[in-house]
């Protein structure tokens, strides 16, 4: 028998760094900003490749940024590069020129690996070969990519089903590599295709496409410069999408107001120093919200219902749209009619004179856009809120004009592309019969796991292969140790990465790391030609992205060609000619025009300056329901908090130096908190009321499901957040979200509203 491996640690180690507080910021960027970017890039790389880098970011010709999915203004690019303080960021993480060698995991076991903080394993540089962890092996050790593609096709082959093996995707990969991928985990015969959408917009696909028959949003870049009034739910631009702070501050210029709904004030929907004009520079803010609705956790829906009850009530609706677009406004309406506005102003948390002032700006104007994230999608009714935001807009004629309509914030630069390429769990009809045709098999029918169902199934051993492309699922998904305990059942955890994570230290039996090229590296065909890939971005643009740095190590393999030698390793060369499509894109790009709708001539558009559109129903004014093929009102019921017996709501949250698990600073410099992440923010009287004060160390507990789950070692800040709510930071935090707790409909687990108790620190 293989000797015993030590076990890692699946959380980051409680350890404490030096909490340094400050006031809150009361704007975004400005100098400070493009001081922090520059300081990030050149602390990682040699000056030529960092300026080369920035220099390319969003330009015609360049790279697609890594970081978020905001979209790049169609004609006019700045020439100081269009990038803000977080792409940067990105770009320092990932284009660092540190690598990763077989020596450095000689000397460092897994084990002592998982002991040292997210932030520590980030900076150690880019993996360099491909890795193995033998059966009880505590050492990773290099492997060659033959061996290591036969390896895992092995494994693949010696399930007893298809649905043995669980296949992830981060929001990382481009068009191409998410094509090939679905294509091989489809040919392999199984639609486990479970995403990080799956913890983040995925209640905004199911709400659109029951709501408007589309699951992304309608508006585009320019109609927020043509817009009325935009209401900003349950996002924090600020550091989460920089760039948009750029597009608010043109629309507010432009005459439209900004209503923000958050129970944080964040820095960044306040007010904006826009680096790239001189007056932001040099510090001169342009004020972004004019009316801040401080709703408590998961207030959104009764607020909504409450705006629109008045609106109806003032007549200040749509009445034309309605009947000719629309299905259910009867029904909406006498619901609406029916609720107590009381009550509902009372649920939000917002103070009566603030929704009131809310309705007034919202009564006369009748070109609204509506955006959200993960302040709205990770909730339990979240689906129902969603459609909340859609009623409204519907009501008032808000959709499929210009100016107006959804904007579901996209968080992966190209999670919307991989969706829109076939990685999904719930594969449409449609996509399976056209893959049918183009490559003569027949692609699985039933349903495959998401994320939560696929934890459940490994941690119950029905699981013998996890395959991740990109991301960092044990730190990403809910429940640590649950998840954790879900991996370690594996035979085989594969990880095909950039950098070094928790994930790739808590693994099944064999384990292995397969390093990739990344957006900024150069990536060669065999006759030593430039590839390009592409991506999708929020707002449904198609662009090409090619990378023109020197990689780290000459071991690296794009994602396509790791795709297409696995599929060959595990499937042999037919029906689909894997290694002629890795060595020429465009290939893949006309297997995919013949696959997937909207991507007519698309070697020829792509080619284009800026890319082109996706087409887009509801944009159009066009809503091909499937219920009514109209656009559906829906009625939903503004339910109780459920604390299941807990004192606090607790969401999990970004700090402004991370992306996501990726740790790329310790501070959060927005909301005055440096150096230091394990902190809770708490109310400020609640604090006073209980004798907390900043700086008492505590423990955090949750017992959800008969399961205790504790956070410990955690900084008490006093902070002006609503009663009975508290915030920490993701992935600190996620060994407290229930895997039992998820949006409904949409299976999102609801990192935003986790029921918590607040005790002292025990040692
Ligand atoms: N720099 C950087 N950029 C990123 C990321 C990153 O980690 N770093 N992540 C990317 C990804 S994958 C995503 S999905 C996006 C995430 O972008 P965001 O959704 O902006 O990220 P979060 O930090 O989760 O912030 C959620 C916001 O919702 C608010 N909120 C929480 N609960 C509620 C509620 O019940 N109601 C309302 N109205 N508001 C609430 C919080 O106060 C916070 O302001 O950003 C993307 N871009
Ligand atoms: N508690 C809590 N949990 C959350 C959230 C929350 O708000 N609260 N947010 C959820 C959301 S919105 C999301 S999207 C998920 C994110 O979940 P994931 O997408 O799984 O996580 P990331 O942290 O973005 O993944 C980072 C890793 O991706 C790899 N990587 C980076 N670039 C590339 C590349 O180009 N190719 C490949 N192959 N790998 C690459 C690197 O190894 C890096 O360590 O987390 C979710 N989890
Ligand atoms: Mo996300």
């Amino acid at each position: 028998m293989a000797p015993h491996r030590k076990r890692a640690n699946p959380e980051p180690p409680e350890e404490l760094l030096d909490l340094k507080r400050s006031a809150p910021d009361d704007s975004a960027a400005g100098a400070t900003g493009v001081a922090v970017a520059v300081q990030h890039v050149f602390s990682e790389m040699p000056v030529a490749r960092g300026v080369k880098s920035l220099f390319s970011l969003n330009q015609h010709g360049g790279v697609d940024c890594p970081g978020c999915a905001w979209p790049d203004p169609d004609d006019e690019r700045s020439r100081l590069g269009e990038y803000c303080e977080n792409g940067a960021k990105a770009i320092a993480e990932e284009a660092t020129s540190k690598r990763l060698t077989p020596a450095f995991f000689a000397e460092h076991d897994v084990a002592s690996l998982a002991e040292l903080n997210d932030y520590e394993i980030g900076k150690k540089g880019r993996i360099a070969q491909p890795m193995v962890l033998e059966k009880g092996a505590n050492h990773y050790t290099p492997i060659s990519w033959d061996d290591a593609f036969q390896r895992i096709a092995g494994h693949l082959k010696a399930c007893a089903s298809p649905h043995e093996a669980l296949f992830y995707t981060s929001g990382r990969t481009s068009n191409e590599a998410a094509f090939l991928y679905q294509l091989f985990v489809r040919a392999f015969g199984t639609n486990n295709l479970p995403d990080c959408s799956n913890m983040c917009h995925e209640s905004s696909g199911v709400a659109l496409g029951e709501s408007l028959g589309i699951g992304k949003g309608s508006v585009k870049l320019e109609d927020f410069y043509e817009a009325e009034a935009i209401v900003i739910l349950g996002q924090n631009p600020g550091t989460n999408h920089p760039r948009m702070l750029s597009a608010l501050q043109k629309a507010k210029e432009n005459g439209a107001v900004i209503l923000s709904v958050n129970p944080l004030i964040e820095a960044g929907l306040v007010a904006f120093k826009n680096p790239q004009q001189v007056r932001g520079a040099i510090g001169l803010k342009a004020r972004l919200t004019d009316l801040y609705l401080q709703v408590r956790i998961n207030g959104d829906l009764p607020l909504l219902q409450a705006l629109s009850k008045l609106l109806l009530e003032a007549g200040a609706i749509d009445d034309d749209f309605i009947a000719s677009k629309t299905h259910g406004f009867d029904a909406w309406k006498a619901h609406l009619e029916a609720a107590s506005l009381d009550d509902l102003i009372a649920d939000s948390g917002v103070p009566r004179e603030d929704v009131m002032a809310a309705f007034e700006l919202l009564r006369g104007r009748k070109r609204i856009i509506a955006c959200w994230a993960m302040g709205l999608t990770q909730q339990r009714n979240a689906v129902a809120t969603i459609q909340e935001v859609v009623n409204l807009l519907l009501a008032k004629g808000s959709i499929g004009k210009p100016g107006a309509g959804t904007c579901p914030v996209r968080g992966h630069s190209n999670v919307q592309g991989d969706r829109t390429m076939g990685i999904f769990e719930k594969p449409p009809a449609a996509l399976l019969d056209a893959l049918e045709r183009e490559f003569q098999f027949s692609p699985p029918r039933e349903h495959g796991l998401d994320v939560v169902d696929g934890i459940r199934a490994m941690h119950d051993g029905r699981i013998r292969v996890f395959f991740a492309m990109g991301g960092n699922f044990l730190s990403a998904t809910p429940d640590t140790h649950y998840t954790a305990e879900a991996l370690e059942r594996c035979a085989l955890t594969v990880h095909v990465s950039t950098k070094l994570n928790r994930s790739h230290l808590v693994t099944g039996e064999e384990a292995m790391i397969l390093p990739c090229l990344a957006r900024t590296d150069e990536d060669l065909n065999s006759a030593g030609e430039r590839q390009f890939v592409t991506t999708e971005n929020s707002m449904g643009v198609v662009q090409a992205s090619k990378g023109n740095l020197r990689p780290v190590s000459d071991e690296l393999l794009s994602e396509p060609a790791i795709v297409c030698r696995l599929a060959e390793a595990t499937l042999g060369a037919a029906p689909v000619p894997w290694t002629e499509l890795a060595d020429d894109y465009d290939q893949i790009r006309n297997l995919i025009e013949r696959t997937i709708p909207g991507f007519e001539n698309y070697n020829a558009r792509v080619r284009e300056r800026g890319g082109f559109y996706l087409p887009n129903s509801a944009r159009i004014g066009d809503f091909p329901t499937a219920s009514t093929g109209k656009a559906n009102f829906t009625v939903s019921v503004a339910e109780p908090l459920d604390l299941e017996g807990h004192d606090f709501i607790m969401m999990t949250l970004r700090s402004h130096d991370q992306f996501n698990t990726t740790i790329y600073g310790l501070d959060d410099r927005y909301r005055g908190v440096r150096n230091e992440r394990r902190v809770v923010f708490l109310n400020e009287e609640e604090c006073a009321e209980r004798d907390w004060k900043e700086g008492d160390l505590v423990d955090l507990i949750n017992r959800s499901g008969g399961r205790e789950r504790v956070a410990r070692l955690f900084i008490v800040v006093p902070y002006n957040i609503p009663r009975g709510c508290a915030a920490t930071y993701f992935p600190e935090a996620n060994v407290l979200v229930p895997i039992g707790r998820v949006a409904r409909k949409s299976n999102t687990p609801t990192s935003k509203f986790v029921p918590m108790n607040v005790v002292p620190h025990r040692h």
